[in-house]
C-alpha cells in the first residue's frame, strides 16, 4: 500500500518504539509522569512560551484553547474552510458555546484587514467577538503557509482590539520547514499554539498546546473536563519526545516530495493540479478525467494507492516519511495507467 491519504497514517519508528517501553512512567494527572514533564517544557520552550500541554488529539488541543480563549456567546472569527470550523463536530458550539464567524479567502489565509470588518460591534444586536482563530499551514486550502508579516498583522491588530490570537498548526513545523524560520519566529504571533506530534512528526499519538502560564493551567482543567487526563501518558510522551527532537528536520523531504507528485501528476490527462503550496499536501481536480474523485480513489485502492477524495471532483494527497519518492512515482505511474485505460 502507498498511503497518501494524510500524514496521520505514520508509524512509530524503532526509536520511538524503543523509548515507549522503556521510558519511566508517573500518574499525569498529578503532573508526576517525568516524559509527559519534558515533553510540556521542551514544546513550551521550543515555542517560546510559558507552559505546554500534552493532549490526545489535535481536535481536543483546539477545542480547549477555543474554549480557555473565550467564554459563552461569543464569535471566533476564523477562515470559512478552517478544520476548526469544518472538521471538528461543531465543538465550538458544542463546547465553548461559540458561533463561527467565517472568513471565505481563496488560499486559507486571512489578512488583518479581512478580520477587522469582522469584528462585531458592542451593542444590542451582535455577539462579541471573542478570538480570532488562524490555521497554518492551511490544510484544505492545499498546505498553504502565512507570511510572517500577514500574521504579525494579525496579532498587531488583534491586541489592539484586546483579542486573543489561537493558532491551528497541525502542521507547524511544515510551516516553519516551508519558511525556513526557527518555531519561535512563527509562534510569536499567537497566544496560543496547538500543533500535533502525529502528522508529518511521526508519534502514534498526540499534540501539544502552548501559551501562557495561565492559559494553560485553565487548559489543564478543560483536558480534565472532556476526559483527557491521560495517567500513565509517558508512554505516549516518550515516542513524542522524538517526533519533536528528531522529526522536524527530516520535513523539507516531504515537501520535494510532494512538489514532485505536484509536477508529476499536472502531467496526466484530465488532472488539474492546485497551486502547489511549498509544503506536503497536494490537491487536484479530476473533473475532466470523467471520473468522480470517489471514483478515481477507488481505483486507486484497487491497485493500492490510498488517497482522498474532499469534494466531489477534488482528490489529496499528503506525503510523510513512510513514502519515499520511489513511492510516490510509483503512485502516480499507476493513476496515469488507470487514466489511460
Ligand atoms: N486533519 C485530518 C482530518 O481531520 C481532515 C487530516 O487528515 O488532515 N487541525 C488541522 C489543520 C488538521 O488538519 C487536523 C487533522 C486537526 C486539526 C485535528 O487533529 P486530530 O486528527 O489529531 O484530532
Amino acid at each position: 500500500m502507498i498511503d497518501l491519504r494524510s500524514d496521520t497514517v505514520t508509524k512509530p519508528t524503532p526509536a520511538m518504539r524503543r523509548a515507549m517501553a522503556e521510558t519511566e512512567v508517573g500518574d499525569d494527572v498529578y503532573q508526576e509522569d517525568p516524559a509527559v514533564n519534558r515533553l510540556e517544557a521542551r514544546a513550551a520552550a521550543i515555542m517560546g512560551k510559558e507552559a505546554g500541554l500534552f493532549v490526545p488529539t489535535g481536535t481536543m488541543g483546539n477545542t480547549i484553547a477555543l474554549k480557555m480563549h473565550t467564554v459563552h456567546g461569543q464569535e471566533v472569527i476564523c477562515e470559512a474552510r478552517a478544520h476548526v470550523h469544518n472538521y471538528e463536530l461543531s465543538m465550538m458550539a458544542w463546547f465553548a458555546g461559540c458561533l463561527a464567524r467565517a472568513i471565505p479567502t481563496t488560499n486559507g489565509l486571512m489578512t488583518w484587514e479581512q478580520i477587522a470588518k469582522e469584528i462585531r460591534p458592542v451593542g444590542p444586536h451582535a455577539a462579541p467577538t471573542g478570538l480570532i482563530a488562524v490555521e497554518n499551514t492551511h490544510n484544505v486550502a492545499g498546505g498553504t503557509v502565512y507570511p510572517l508579516d500577514q500574521l504579525a498583522a494579525i496579532k498587531r491588530g488583534a491586541e489592539s482590539r484586546g483579542l486573543p490570537v489561537h493558532m491551528d498548526g497541525a502542521r507547524f513545523f511544515h510551516a516553519a520547514t516551508a519558511l525556513g524560520v526557527a518555531p519561535i519566529e512563527i509562534a510569536q504571533h499567537a497566544d496560543s499554539v496547538m500543533f500535533c506530534l502525529s502528522k508529518g512528526l511521526g508519534a502514534p499519538v498526540g499534540s501539544m498546546l502552548v501559551g501562557s502560564q495561565k492559559l494553560l493551567e485553565e487548559a489543564r482543567r478543560l483536558r480534565k473536563r472532556l476526559g483527557g487526563g491521560m495517567r500513565q501518558a509517558g508512554i505516549l510522551a516518550a515516542a513524542g519526545l522524538i517526533a519533536l527532537e528528531e522529526m522536524p528536520g527530516r520535513l523539507a523531504e516531504d515537501h520535494a516530495n510532494a512538489a514532485y507528485l505536484a509536477e508529476a501528476l499536472a502531467t496526466l490527462p484530465g488532472i488539474v493540479v492546485e497551486p502547489y503550496a511549498g509544503t506536503n499536501i497536494v490537491f487536484f481536480g479530476v473533473a475532466d478525467t470523467g471520473l468522480t474523485g470517489e471514483q478515481v480513489c477507488a481505483r486507486l485502492l484497487e491497485k493500492g494507492v490510498v488517497m482522498i477524495a474532499m469534494g466531489p471532483y477534488r482528490v489529496r494527497a499528503v506525503t510523510h516519511f513512510d513514502v519515499d519518492r520511489a513511492a510516490c512515482e510509483e503512485a502516480v505511474a499507476i493513476l496515469g495507467k488507470l487514466l489511460h485505460n
